[in-house]
């Protein structure tokens, strides 16, 4: 068996979805996503120009050995772009091993661990009035778990996650106004001073069933985390993610010498070597690693598995950006994961991104019930790929009142 083509697209409804499509001699072909947020051009490039040209002629059935002749190939190792790319790569060829065995990709990985995965949504709010009302819709549809972020006092329209406008939904995930970023007011000061209280009060409106969590998006100086970490206990959160930049691992042993909040990191990584520190240390609760970024099923699949040694569950990376064809592997994933935690999810739920990528995969009362097709189970249709073009974008930036650049 062999494969003859492979071709990249790049678009999508408001987004930029860049979609691999893997055709084979036996007439089959198999889905893979590399969407890259907001960077979209660099892993189609690297698909088009160095990898697709290799993969021409390769057995598709044998995943690992191309995983790995990409991977040590390349020498230059790991980064996004690259991993973003492997990793099309890889979910494809899941696909078509599904469709070749005429099973869905979770009976492949050793069947079901449960009928269907629980999702967080994620409720946002000007300030807290506005945003308990965002919470009440989510627990209104059945929802057990909900992200929350606010506004805070005295930094108005900022605050990760915030809309502008009371009320408003906010596609914080890229303006496309164009590549210039916009610019938003930090203040960490004022964050831990009106956060815990925040918190405590979603706790006490909500009572003690409903999963809150709760993204720091890596805003904290060590000191800063730990501090916050004890301050929110008594809100009892299912996680607090990201409270520190995710490059300073050893930052987060302070955190855990002063609070026991379960801590969810990974969403910035792309290896099992970005993870293996704070798996094998036990300083996290969750691994929010993407299964686009970490290069894949074969990849994710290894991070999962050293995760289950030492307690830590999965949460993975849901952001919109990610396609339906990358949140489909997630999903054969955390259906079969004995150590599963908790899904990301947004409905994209638009009809056209459901013509783009039509599916049987449900979403139903804050639970995502796997498709029982062959293979990946999502589909893309090339005549309305033909609707999308790239269009350039960006997510804003973070400065501190001074002007000091922060960590978005
Ligand atoms: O591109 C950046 C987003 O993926 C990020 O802001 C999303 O933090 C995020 C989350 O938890 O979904
Ligand atoms: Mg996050």
């Amino acid at each position: 068996m062999k494969i003859t083509d492979a071709k990249v697209f790049v678009g999508g409804p408001g987004k930029n979805y860049v979609t691999l499509k893997i055709m084979t001699d036996q007439g089959g072909y198999g889905l893979g996503d590399a969407t890259l947020n907001n960077r979209e051009t660099l892993p189609a490039a690297y698909l088009r120009d160095y990898l697709v040209p290799n993969l021409i002629g390769m057995d598709p059935r044998n995943s690992e050995d191309i995983w790995q002749f990409f991977y040590r190939g390349a020498y230059f190792r790991r980064g996004p772009i690259a991993m973003a790319a492997f990793g099309a790569i890889d979910m494809a060829l899941w696909d078509i091993k599904g469709k070749l065995a005429n099973m869905p990709l979770y009976q492949l990985f050793g069947g079901k661990s449960r009928d269907s995965a629980m999702v967080y949504a994620h409720a946002t709010g000007t300030d807290l009035e506005d945003l308990m009302a965002s919470i009440t819709r989510y627990v209104d549809q059945g929802y057990e778990a909900v992200r929350v972020q606010c506004g805070i006092p005295g930094m108005p329209g900022s605050g990760y996650a915030v809309p502008e406008e009371k009320g408003a939904k906010r596609d914080y995930i890229t303006d496309f106004s164009g590549v210039r970023p916009k610019v938003e007011i930090w203040d960490s000061e004022r964050y831990m001073r009106f956060m815990p209280d925040a918190l405590m009060a979603i706790r006490e409106r909500f009572g003690p069933d409903l999963k809150i969590l709760h993204d720091v998006h890596h805003r904290l100086t060590p000191r800063e985390a730990a501090a916050f970490a004890k301050a929110v206990e008594p809100a009892r959160l299912f996680w607090l993610e990201d409270p520190t930049p995710a490059e300073d691992q050893g930052a987060l042993r302070l955190l855990r010498q002063h609070s026991t909040v379960p801590v969810a990191i990974g969403e910035v990584f792309n290896s099992i070597w970005d993870c293996q520190k704070l798996i094998e240390e036990e300083l996290i609760d969750f691994i929010r690693v993407a299964v686009t970024y970490v290069g894949g099923i074969t990849h994710a699949k290894r991070i999962v598995e050293l995760a289950a040694l030492h307690h830590v569950r999965t949460g993975f990376h849901g952001a919109p950006s990610h396609s339906p064809i990358c949140m489909a592997a997630q999903a054969h994933l955390n259906v079969w994961a004995p150590n599963f935690g908790i899904q990301e999810y947004l409905v994209l739920g638009t009809d056209e991104c459901d013509a783009l990528f039509p599916s049987d995969h449900r979403m139903e009362r804050g639970r995502f019930h796997v498709s029982e097709a062959p293979g990946l189970g999502v589909d893309f249709d090339e005549s309305q790929a033909e609707r999308y073009s790239f269009q350039p974008g960006s997510h804003p930036v973070a400065r501190l009142e001074d002007g000091t650049m922060w960590n978005y």
